[in-house]
Order: structure tokens, then C-alpha cells, then sequence
């Protein structure tokens, strides 16, 4: 996560060409712009520079349920380390900041991780405290009890709705109470036959819910809107894509933003251009991050198409150079490994992001901006192919040695030997649990 007190403020006038051939402005945030040739020929020292400037200011919240046994509609698959209680889960996600130094908050699930709701923050605050860590974005959840069968926020039933709301904004209080700024939604809500919901009357639910909602907000705090085109409604879901957040989060309240989750969209979706457009309309609030291969896989980041993380990465970097402003993202992984150790895959996805944050960093956008303009594609493209392509391994080992970090984390904790120590003392639990529906 990212903070920024200095939020872009979208101008009413689209960027002139004057203003993007400003070669002063070029100057004065592009690091890159110190390369000779055009970055044809970066030297060491301005790679090694650059890289340990974009990973100081790279940081990425973990998800307190990617540490906890996870499945498939076809059952779960029970490991013998998996976290079963909110302290396990804390102090797992505590090692993975450990071993990294870029991941001190942890996102946590108010019914799943705040049991008593409100009652139990004095107690979880107090875990993530011992483990090194914070509590970051607060995901309300509204669709796991049994009156949210046919919707929370969308339900004709109003007592139904209502019970969403109490529970938004119990969240919203937790958030205030453990000093964390986001409270992140995401609703399952949608149908499964035609004809069988009535859109517009549902979203209209949604306006006047999620506005009630936004009433309730410190003026820190923000409501960030997740949007999923299925699963688990197969025929309409309520909030299905970005042009859908976007709309609901304008009609909430100035705090509301949207949040881009990269397993939800269709297959193909241009992900780094409903960044591009998110940020032109100051209205990208975060991330969760996971790879897929056909639909809300959760997998680890990177694993399928690191290219896609790049440009979404190149994409804010290139806006950032461009307005000067530091763009206001909450980045967080949102993943479950359901058949790797959830700590190392959780490593892995820390150290990918840290990867591909630092090469996008590498663009050399002055002269991208340029060769955009002359619409010499090759060059353009090259631009970015040259950042991606460079080896920035040794790099990251020279920042995480000068920030006492273990120079491979990964390394660092299977010789820590917390594995062997949670596996004893979490198998007896876990081979109790049952993974089958029957
Ligand atoms: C959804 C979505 C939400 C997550 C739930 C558990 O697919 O990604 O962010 O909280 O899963
Ligand atoms: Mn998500
Ligand atoms: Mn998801």
C-alpha cells in the first residue's frame, strides 16, 4: 500500500499536446531521462538507482485468508501448516513481512477474522501487534450467511439489505477503530436464470445502500468497490465490471473508489488500459492482485502472464511521470493457494510484485512519450520490452542486503525452520477438518 497525501486531481481539459511534449516536465520526474541515447544504455549504477528507489516506495498488503485452508466447489484440500485461528493467520502473514520488508499490513475478513465483530478488535489489534504487522483494508462479508442466498445490498428483501448495511458498517467502525483507511467490498450478489432479478431496481438498492454507507466514513477512511463479472452468479452479477464500479462508486461519495481485482475480468480484457483510464478519472483505489489462466483462479502472481502485472505497473508509472503526482493505490494480493504452502507461495507473490514493480520502473518514458508520438511503434514497444526483459535479481539482492534483509527470502524462511514448527503444531487440528461436502 501507498500512501500519498498529494491525490491527483484530474484536470477538466484532456492533456494537451503541449503539455506532454514538455520537455522540462520530462526532465524533472523522469529518473530514466538521465539515460544516455535515449535509454539505450542505461548504466549500472542508474539501474541499481532506480530499482532500490521504486522498491523503497513499494509496499503490498497480505490477505489474512490466503494462509488458511482453501478449495474448490469440489471440496478443500487440508494442509497440515495452514493457519485455522486469526493468530495463526497474522503470525504466518508476520513471516512473509519478515523475510520481504515490503508487506506490514495484513487485509482481514470481518466475519471470518473479527468473529465478535467490533468486540474483537481490542484482541486482533493486539496479535497483528505481536507478530510485527498491521491490520489493513477491512473486507466486510456479505455473502457467506444464508439470508444472503439471494443477494446482501441488492436483496428485494429489505430486512435483508438492512442486515448488509448493519454489517458494512460495523466494518467501517472496526476500520475507524484499528486506524485502518480502506474498507474493501466486494458482493457476491447477482442471479443465475434470466429474468429472475430485476437489474435496475437492484442497483438502484445498491446506490442508496452503498451512499448510506459512504455517510458513515471518517474523512480518511475509503470504501473501494470490487467488481467480478461471475462466480458465483452465472447469469448477471450485480457490480460486474469496472464501468459498473465506477458509476456506483461516483453516485456513493467522493471516498469511493474502485478496486481492480486482475482475476476478474473476461479472458483477454485489456487489464492496463482500464488501469489507463481509471487513473485518468482519479478513481483507481487499489488492487488484489492474483494470476489466472481462465477465471478467478487466485494464483500466485506472475505465475501465468508477469508481462500483464508489468504493464499495469508501467501503466501507473507512466501516469505518476507524466502528472507528477504519486497515484493513491492500496496494492494487495488477493490469492488461495489451495495445493502450494501458502507462506512460500505468499513469498513468491511478494517477491514477483517487488520484481515487476522495480523493471516497470526501468521504462525509459521520456523516450516511450516520444516515439509514441512519432507513432514509431517498433521503438515504443522496444521501450517496454527493454525494461522487461533486464535481469534486475542482483539489484533486488543489493536492496534487500542494505536494508538487513535476507538476500532470498524464500531461502530465509525455509531455513528459519517455522515451517517444521507450525506443521507440528497445526497437523493434529488439520487432519480433523473435514474438506468434503457430503
Ligand atoms: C472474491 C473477491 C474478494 C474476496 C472473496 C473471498 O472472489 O476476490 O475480494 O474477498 O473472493
Ligand atoms: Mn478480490
Ligand atoms: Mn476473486
Amino acid at each position: 500500500m501507498r500512501g500519498s497525501s498529494e491525490s491527483f486531481r484530474p484536470t477538466s481539459h484532456p492533456q494537451s499536446q503541449r503539455q506532454f511534449l514538455d520537455e522540462q516536465k520530462w526532465n524533472q520526474y523522469s529518473v530514466a531521462a538521465k539515460h544516455s541515447g535515449g535509454g539505450l544504455s542505461m548504466s549500472a549504477n542508474q539501474q541499481e538507482e532506480i530499482v532500490c528507489q521504486a522498491l523503497d516506495s513499494f509496499q503490498v498488503e497480505l490477505p489474512s485468508w490466503g494462509f488458511a485452508n482453501t478449495g474448490t466447489r469440489f471440496g478443500k484440500f487440508i494442509q497440515p501448516a495452514a493457519a485455522t485461528t486469526t493468530g495463526e493467520k497474522l503470525s504466518d502473514a508476520g513471516q512473509v513481512h519478515r523475510v520481504t520488508g515490503c508487506c506490514p499490513a495484513v487485509a482481514i475478513h470481518v466475519l471470518w477474522d473479527f468473529p465478535s465483530g467490533l468486540k474483537s478488535v481490542a484482541e486482533v489489534r493486539a496479535l497483528a501487534g505481536q507478530h510485527g504487522i498491521r491490520i489493513g483494508s477491512i473486507n466486510p462479508n456479505v455473502f457467506q450467511d444464508q439470508i444472503y442466498k439471494y443477494g446482501s445490498l441488492g436483496n428485494p428483501d429489505p430486512h435483508v439489505r438492512r442486515a448488509a448495511l448493519d454489517h458494512i458498517l460495523e466494518s467501517i467502525e472496526i476500520g475507524k477503530q484499528v486506524g485502518s483507511r480502506d474498507v474493501s467490498l466486494w458482493f457476491a450478489d447477482g442471479s443465475n436464470y434470466p429474468g429472475t432479478a430485476h437489474m435496475r431496481n437492484r442497483r438502484q438498492c445498491f446506490e442508496e445502500g452503498l451512499r448510506e454507507s459512504h455517510a458513515h466514513l471518517s474523512p480518511e477512511q475509503r470504501l473501494l468497490l470490487e467488481y467480478k463479472p461471475f462466480e458465483p452468479a452465472f447469469y448477471h452479477t450485480d457490480i460486474a465490471d469496472w464501468g459498473m464500479a465506477l458509476l456506483l462508486a461516483r453516485a456513493t461519495g467522493p471516498q469511493a473508489k474502485v478496486l481492480v481485482d486482475t482475476g476478474h475480468h473476461y479472458q483477454a480484457q485489456n487489464i492496463e488500459q482500464i488501469v489507463a483510464w481509471l487513473l485518468s478519472e482519479n478513481m483507481l483505489g487499489g488492487f488484489h492482485f492474483n494470476d489466472r489462466r481462465y477465471a478467478d483462479d487466485d494464483l500466485t502472481l506472475g505465475s501465468i502472464d508477469p508481462y500483464q502485472v508489468f504493464r499495469i505497473f508501467h501503466e501507473i508509472a507512466f501516469f505518476e511521470w507524466e502528472t507528477g503526482c504519486r497515484a493513491d493505490i492500496a496494492y494487495m494480493i488477493d490469492q488461495s493457494h489451495n495445493l502450494k504452502g501458502k507462506i512460500e507461495a505468499m513469498i513468491q507473490s511478494v517477491t514477483t510484485a517487488q520484481e515487476l514493480f522495480a523493471k516497470a520502473a526501468l521504462v525509459d518514458r521520456k523516450s516511450l512519450a516520444r516515439h509514441q508520438e512519432r507513432c514509431e511503434l517498433v521503438d515504443a514497444e522496444e521501450c517496454l520490452k527493454r525494461a522487461f526483459y533486464t535481469d534486475i535479481r542482483l539489484n533486488l539482492q543489493d536492496w534487500r542486503r542494505s536494508k538487513g534483509l535476507a538476500e532470498d527470502p524464500l531461502a530465509a524462511f525455509r531455513h528459519s525452520g517455522y515451517l517444521e514448527e507450525i506443521t507440528r503444531e497445526r497437523a493434529p487440528k488439520n487432519k480433523g477438518l473435514v474438506s468434503s461436502y457430503a
